[in-house]
């Protein structure tokens, strides 16, 4: 019986060394994605649907790992890995991007976007699409654009009703350049921090408060550590679908296009959820605890951040900026 038993093993395996032998090409490649949030959310669907994709795409060839909720790491470590080539893929918001491609900075400029459809059109356009070339002298390939959606004000001291009610509060920022003037201009104290820290610090009382689109306050629950929310959407969030180049130029062109088609795919679907999250999101966190302020007047704001914007100007140039406020 064990005779019998050891020859079958010794004919499944050979068999198999054979098939490996004959068709070199069925070796599978392993790779590996991170996001900073948890899976069921528009990040989570980002990467299981990039995974999915890509393995449909590839026949298996390409197995593509996931890891959710910093795992592996927060944004700023994730994108250091990539270009390093430690871990090939992520998907990470423009938080930590300006270290590495400042020339994105431009789109993390607060009320540069109109809406969602303005965006996506940006992105998607010639002015998104010749950004996603510059991270390539930085060793990355981007992909495609994802989404994380229009940034929102959390605290557990007081309803924001109007600008003058952010002074003074103690706000986690993502280590964002841009962020970090703009929210100074509003009289917030802005502490930077990695995303993986955020609720401890929320819940700890470290801040105050912070800012995220609905989608990431409520897959994360930040419901059960503030108690104020105002719909501000003072700055649009990019999501990007990151790789390290080297192993991006190692795959075949079939491969490299079957990589960017399903990247497109996990776009869509990735800006699909957020739509989703927009329409339940408030009714989900009102019923849950949350004060929330939706009436809001944004040209106050605006106006708050009046000699931020002077400055951006100059930064920036006015006329880039006047050229993503163009698109319609
Ligand atoms: O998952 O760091 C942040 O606030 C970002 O929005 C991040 O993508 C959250």
């Amino acid at each position: 019986m064990k005779a019998f038993r050891s020859s079958v093993i010794a004919i499944a395996v050979s068999g198999l060394a054979l098939a490996f032998a004959s068709h070199p090409a069925s070796a599978q490649t392993v790779m590996r994605i991170s996001v900073s949030t948890a899976q069921n959310s528009h990040q989570g669907v980002a990467i299981d649907t990039l995974a999915k994709e890509i393995e449909k795409r590839t026949n298996g060839r390409y197995k593509i790992q996931t890891f959710y909720a910093g795992a592996l790491g927060a944004e700023r470590e994730a994108v250091e890995a990539v270009q390093l080539g430690t871990q090939e893929l992520t998907w990470t918001s423009t938080g930590p991007i300006p270290n590495f491609v400042p020339e994105v900075k431009i789109l993390d400029v607060p009320f540069l976007f109109r809406d969602y459809a303005h965006a996506r059109a940006v992105l998607d356009g010639p002015i998104g699409q010749d950004m996603l070339k510059k991270f390539e002298s930085k060793g990355i390939k981007a992909l495609a654009w994802g989404e994380n959606g229009f940034r929102h004000m959390t605290n557990n001291k007081r309803a924001i009703n109007g600008p003058e009610d952010m002074k003074g509060l103690k706000m986690r920022t993502m280590e964002n350049p841009v962020h970090i003037q703009a929210y100074k201009g509003f009289g917030i104290i802005p502490t930077p921090m990695a995303f993986t820290e955020v609720f401890t610090a929320l819940q700890q009382g470290t801040v105050d408060g912070q800012e995220n689109p609905l989608s990431v306050i409520t897959a994360n629950k930040f419901e059960q550590v503030q108690k104020y929310l105002t719909l501000t959407g003072h700055v649009y969030s990019p999501g990007v679908f990151l790789m390290n180049k080297a192993a991006f130029d190692k795959l075949s062109p079939a491969d490299k296009q079957a990589f960017l088609d399903a990247a497109k795919v996990a776009a869509k679907a990735n800006r699909d959820r957020v739509d989703a999250d927009e329409k339940t999101a408030v009714n989900d966190l009102r019923a849950k605890g949350m004060q929330v302020v939706d009436k809001v007047d944004k040209t106050k704001y605006q106006a708050a951040l009046a000699p931020v914007f002077t400055d951006f100007e100059k930064q920036f140039g006015k006329a880039n900026l006047d050229k993503i406020k163009a698109v319609k």
